[in-house]
């Protein structure tokens, strides 16, 4: 029903996601169906045995989308593919914790220039704005620097953009109270970054992808940069804290990290660990998310969009009880 009402309202565009069975990707696939997008998805042949991914892309057929075969080897099955839509959504891969995509994204960018009949494309970004980080340390630069290689390319093909900065995933970073190496909250001690006092932005992944499908059909996003800023969502990590403590009943101990001590511990870990920490750094210590305004060229998500009904953290948390 739903989907038949957003149709009347002649919105409907043509989407293709890729990446569309990854974490943020299979959201961004579903809230396209929602509104009613004719929503193309592409199945890599390489999936081979995965059976997840593969019932994952059926399950997503059923629900109405088509599936574009097409793979990163072959140039001409991605033009293809382009070919068949107006608006094209990536969510490849970041570049630390799984596989590296800044090869496959350019290919993308390739593929949609020579295709030539994009009206949008949102390259896969979703977190912290890289291109105000040209001051991070040192440990997880790579994520924004590559990010900033996929903007360049875009920018000189003369695509039409949008990018979505989409902040703090909560399922990394509010479910576990902003905890590295775990995803629960922690039940007895919490570390808290310096004071605690930064504020910092955490956004349901759900919402997120209403967002960015959103942002991709919307005129008003056309070459800009959408920031995903829920007003009661900007919020400290003591203020996280606190929104837990009186759910659960429980006063944690909060042992408290300076940032000394923090970049003292990152040489120990592992390489995928110190990008981790190096961006836990710049946004709970340097408040990269949130030292700065929202100015000319760019947009707010829940202002554009007040039909969503973002999750606060009070009821993202409240599954953990
Ligand atoms: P995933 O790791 O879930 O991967 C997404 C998809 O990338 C996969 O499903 C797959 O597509 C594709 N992919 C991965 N490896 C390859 C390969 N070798 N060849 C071809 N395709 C490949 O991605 P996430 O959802 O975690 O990340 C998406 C974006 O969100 C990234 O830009 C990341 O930086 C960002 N992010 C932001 C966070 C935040 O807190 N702000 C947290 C986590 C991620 P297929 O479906 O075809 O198999
Ligand atoms: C998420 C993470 C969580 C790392 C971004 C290590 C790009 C972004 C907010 O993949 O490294 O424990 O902006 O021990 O622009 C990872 C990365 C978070 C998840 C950050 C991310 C965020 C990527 C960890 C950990 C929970």
């Amino acid at each position: 029903m739903r989907i038949k009402e957003n149709r009347k309202r002649g919105k409907k565009m043509r989407v293709l996601v890729v990446g569309g069975t990854g974490y943020l990707g299979k959201r961004i696939v579903k809230a396209s169906l929602l509104e009613g997008h004719e929503t193309y998805v592409v199945q890599r042949p390489e999936i081979g045995l995965d059976i997840e991914k593969l019932q994952l892309l059926l399950s997503f057929k059923r629900q109405g989308a088509i599936l574009v075969p097409a793979s990163f080897s072959d140039i001409q099955s991605l033009v293809d593919a382009v070919k068949r839509v107006d608006v094209v959504i990536s969510a490849l891969s970041g570049v630390h914790f799984r596989s590296h995509s800044i090869l496959l994204q350019l290919k993308l960018v390739e593929a949609i220039q020579a295709a030539g009949n994009i009206k949008r494309f949102l390259p896969s970004e979703y977190g912290i704005d890289p291109s105000r980080m040209g001051n991070a340390i040192e440990q997880g630069r790579d994520t924004f620097d590559q990010k900033m290689v996929i903007r360049k390319a875009i920018e000189e093909a003369n695509i039409p953009f949008t990018y979505v900065s989409a902040n703090c995933f909560a399922g990394y970073f509010a479910a576990n109270l902003s905890q590295m190496e775990t995803l629960v909250p922690p039940t007895h001690q919490v570390t808290v970054y310096g004071d605690g006092n930064v504020k910092v932005i955490y956004a349901d992944e759900d919402d997120i992808a209403r967002y960015v499908v959103k942002a991709a059909t919307d005129p008003r996003t056309l070459n800009k940069t959408v920031y995903i800023r829920p007003p009661q969502n900007i919020l400290s990590q003591r203020e996280l804290i606190q929104i837990w403590e009186k759910l659960s009943g429980k006063v944690l101990e909060k042992i408290s990290v300076s940032a000394q001590d923090f970049l003292a511990n990152i040489k120990d870990l592992d390489e995928a660990q110190q990008a981790g920490a190096g961006h836990f750094y710049e946004i709970f210590f340097k408040g990269c998310l949130t030292n700065f305004e929202i100015g000319e060229g760019a947009e707010e998500a829940s202002k554009l969009f007040p039909e969503v009904n973002y999750t606060t953290m009070d009821d993202y948390l409240k599954i953990f009880l």
